[in-house]
């Protein structure tokens, strides 16, 4: 197994602690002390979860000092708080994190040591905290992780659900879900806050009265009313003395709620209520699936929303006597349209609870929104179906309506006439069944508006958001995702972060553009055998992890091939089982074939509802075991599928990878951030222009970059001009053979109905191109295949993928954002 150690950093030894060995001891002591007075537990009984607990602790305490500074910064109306508004945070295992950015991980192994523990195998035993689908929610924990180490005060607001992602299993080849049951065990890195409550109204009516002023003023009368607890996780910055806060909110019921009920003896009907108000907060969404109808989606959403946005006012009180000046306090982020009822939210606070007139709330409200849209993809672009959102959130429609009409009356005094562009920019869908358009609210709440790589942006602007663009093009930015190099080098890479360390220092790990060092030691000899001496150390841990959850057994000296993400059809999985399957059929046409031995690794899960994104892990999994079992293959070609890709699993599948797949129909990735995990631990990409593929290439270099495929531009002509599979079924003998095998039976035992669904689409509409990027991706293949066969040339190429990773940290990302969005700025040093 992996030993996770520290760099060998200059900051620990200079801390004068640590050159005491007293930072051993302190956390000796203070580990025993958890186990005895928080564990309750003597040495004798202690459980491998207790020392993880008491570690843990031990850790937590460490954060306390930094943190409650920045907790007492909320207070100073002199800083701007950044709220990054967040249905997801997919944070990764704390312990492992928390150790590197205090700069005490070795400290803690030998504390651990002296107790005859063994601090790799407590980390093993946290269960990472799920809450979160994918790329989108890994961002926002990256974006923590940098918000702490730029030392700007920041918030997360999301959502605490009592179980995350569910957990992969597979069975007979199929994905089968678990509950995610993540707090079972207890959660050492949150403190509940149960004075920190807020109430949130559902569904009712509203009222108009006259105030005592002899205004027309609106009072929601809900029908039921739940309340949301503050549950705060510290996130520490990478030794810069500053720890932000993750807030997330737990539902429950209001205890004064129903007494009535209660009162007249209707027991059951207030447990209903109370089991209403706790099923908020109860289960991440997977994604993927058609949001249209989920009444609970939307509650959730609204849920959490409302409780940050109340817990911001309370703050910006503390710090000012009137809410003129909110938008100087708070920079509310967007993360996509999740929290977008965020910008009604903050109307209704600020119009009917604080009696501002409109106007001046509208101002606030846009001065203090800015929205990051993560997809174009249009099934995955949120709208609710008119009577859904009217019965839980009335008076938020009134007040869209509201603002809708104010826009759209805006919009036809300059663009008089034109009555369709009103209907297109509308926030109300009125073709056919009506619709909120959670994109449109989000566009017209906020004074910024950005997609997440350079395509997108443009892509955003020329499509889902092009009417937006058009009449406002000044609110348009582009800010390009990026990773922490924290947990995604220091912490997981443990090897190449010590071997780059020691030739140019350890400055790269917050100024990762320091990694060009590196250039000059590309074609140095005994520094190349040390790249691939630690990328050989990679390969063997993961594949020793590979052979323990699979059975499989796979060659650390192949050529790791690895497609790691979500399933999804866009993403290509089966343009890939097409490239596998070619191979094994030229060895079968030829067992002496000259095959460049090769390990595919594939990792995702798919929504439990995308029949076909199942359906091509069924395939993978079929077609492995053919493969796999073949003595004509004779071990050259391995296929695996690594079940439950996670955070955790992560940290071990992007260091020892050779290639990393990004090879999705160029057009549908918003920005990818795998591809950049990836590079920066020195895989070599092999990819189509797409998301922030084309930015990683130009950084690299072409010449260190295997590209493919149509581009965007070519993939919108060939839609437009009628595209027809069959054309490229019919031109291409090594595709046709493979999707003959798959539709014969060859990988279902005979059977020819399995992957009928997958055949039949792929021949008569393949929605995302394989067919006709399939020729371009196997010619690039080959090219890769004889460029490994090339060590010393695959080495160069791989340093200078790490050397030239800089642009792809989250740091550069969060100071874009600070200047260009947020006008927020780093806390002095103290
Ligand atoms: C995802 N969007 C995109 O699909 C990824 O390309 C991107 O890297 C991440 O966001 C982060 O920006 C979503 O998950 C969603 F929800 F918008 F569909």
């Amino acid at each position: 197994q992996k030993s996770v150690a520290a760099v060998p950093s200059p900051a620990d030894e200079g801390r004068e602690e640590f050159r005491r060995g007293s930072a051993v001891d302190a956390l000796t002591r203070a580990i025993l002390d958890h186990l005895y007075f928080t564990q309750a537990r003597p040495l004798t009984l202690a459980t491998r979860n207790d020392w993880y607990m008491a570690l843990a602790y031990a850790v937590r305490d460490r954060m306390l000092d930094d943190w409650l500074k920045s907790l007492s910064h909320l207070r100073n109306r002199e800083l701007k708080i950044v709220s990054y508004l967040s249905a997801e945070f997919l944070m990764g295992p704390h312990l492992g994190n928390n150790l590197v950015n205090l700069g005490i991980m070795e400290p803690a192994r030998e504390a651990l040591a002296a107790l005859g523990q063994d601090l790799d195998e407590l980390l093993r035993q946290e269960e990472e905290p799920g809450l979160g689908n994918g790329g989108l929610g890994r961002l926002a924990a990256c974006y923590l992780d940098s918000l702490a180490t730029l030392r700007v005060p920041a918030i997360g607001y999301g959502i605490r659900y009592e179980f995350g992602i569910f957990d992969q299993e597979i069975r007979d080849g199929w994905q089968a879900e678990k509950t995610d049951k993540w707090l079972r065990l207890g959660n050492p890195w949150e403190i509940c806050r149960p004075e920190i409550t807020y109430e949130v109204k559902v569904g009712g009516h509203t009222e108009r009265f006259t105030d005592e002023k002899g205004c027309v003023r609106v009072r929601w009368v809900p029908n039921k009313v739940v309340k949301g607890v503050a549950y705060d996780t510290p996130v520490a910055g990478y030794r810069s003395g500053v720890t932000d806060l993750l807030r997330l909110w737990k539902s429950e019921a209001v205890e004064s709620f129903d007494f009535q009920a209660f009162n007249v003896g209707d027991y059951y009907r207030a447990v209903e209520a109370k089991i209403f108000s706790e099923t908020i907060s109860k289960v991440l969404y997977p994604n993927d699936e058609p949001e249209i109808g989920k009444a609970l989606r939307l509650g959730q959403q609204y849920f959490f929303v409302s409780c940050s946005l109340q817990d911001m006012v309370r703050i910006h009180l503390l710090r000012e006597n009137s809410l003129d000046t909110f938008a100087a306090s708070f920079a509310v982020q967007l993360n996509d349209t999740h929290p977008s009822i965020a910008v009604a939210e903050l109307m209704r606070l600020l119009v009917d609870e604080h009696q501002f007139e409109w106007d001046a709330a509208w101002q606030i409200t846009r001065a203090t929104l800015a929205y990051t849209n993560h997809t174009l993809l249009p099934e995955a672009l949120e709208k609710w179906p008119l009577p859904l959102f009217a019965s839980i959130l009335p008076r938020h429609l009134e007040i869209i309506y509201e603002i809708n009409r104010r826009f759209l009356d805006e919009v036809r005094l300059v663009h008089q006439g034109d009555d369709q562009l009103a209907a297109r920019l509308s926030i109300i869908d009125e073709n056919g069944e009506r619709y909120v358009r959670m994109a449109h609210l989000a566009s017209v709440g906020s004074h910024a508006i950005n997609g997440v790589a350079a395509l997108h942006t443009e892509l955003l602007k020329q499509t889902v958001l092009k009417d937006f663009y058009e009449i406002h093009p000044e609110l348009f930015r582009n800010v390009t995702n990026g990773v922490t190099p924290r947990r995604w080098m220091v912490l997981s890479n443990p090897g190449l972060t010590r071997l780059i360390t020691e030739r140019i220092g350890d400055g790269w790990v917050t100024n990762p553009d320091e990694l060009r060092g590196l250039e000059p030691f590309v074609a140095d000899q005994t520094f190349q055998s040390a790249w691939q001496k630690v990328k050989r150390e990679n390969k063997s841990v993961l594949a020793g992890v590979i052979k323990a959850r699979t059975g499989i057994v796979v060659d650390p000296a192949s050529l790791f091939d690895v497609l790691v993400k979500r399933i999804h059809e866009y993403k290509r999985q089966h343009l890939k089982v097409l490239h596998i399957i070619t191979l094994y059929n030229r060895i079968k046409h030829d067992p002496q074939a000259d095959v460049t031995p090769r390990t595919f690794i594939f990792g995702g899960k798919a929504a439990p509802g995308y029949f076909m994104a199942k359906l091509i892990i069924k395939l993978v999994n079929s077609m492995g075991e053919v493969v796999n079992s073949d003595p004509d293959v004779a071990d050259r070609l391995k296929v695996v599928f690594f079940p439950d890709f996670n955070v955790t699993n992560g940290q071990m599948v992007y260091p020892a990878a050779d290639l990393s797949e990004q090879i999705s129909t160029a057009g549908k990735e918003a920005s990818g951030t795998g591809n950049m995990k990836f590079s920066l631990n020195g895989a070599l990409t092999i990819g189509t222009l797409d998301g922030a593929n084309v930015e990683i290439r130009e950084e690299v270099g072409a010449e260190n970059f295997f590209l493919f495929g149509l581009t965007a531009a070519e993939v919108s002509d060939l839609k437009s001009g009628g595209y027809d599979p069959r054309k490229w079924y019919g031109e291409k003998t090594e595709l046709r053979e493979a999707i003959d095998q798959i539709a014969g039976g060859l990988f279902s035992h005979g059977d020819r109905g399995l992957f009928q669904p997958l055949v039949e689409h792929l021949l008569n509409r393949d929605d995302y191109l394989l067919l006709a990027d399939y020729q371009a991706y196997i010619d690039c293949q080959d090219r890769v295949s004889a460029a490994f066969r090339d060590r010393k040339r695959w080495t160069e190429m791989s340093i200078l993928n790490v050397a030239r990773m800089g642009k792809f940290s989250s740091d550069r990302a969060i100071r874009e954002y600070c200047s260009d969005i947020w006008q927020a700025s780093p806390l002095p040093q103290d």
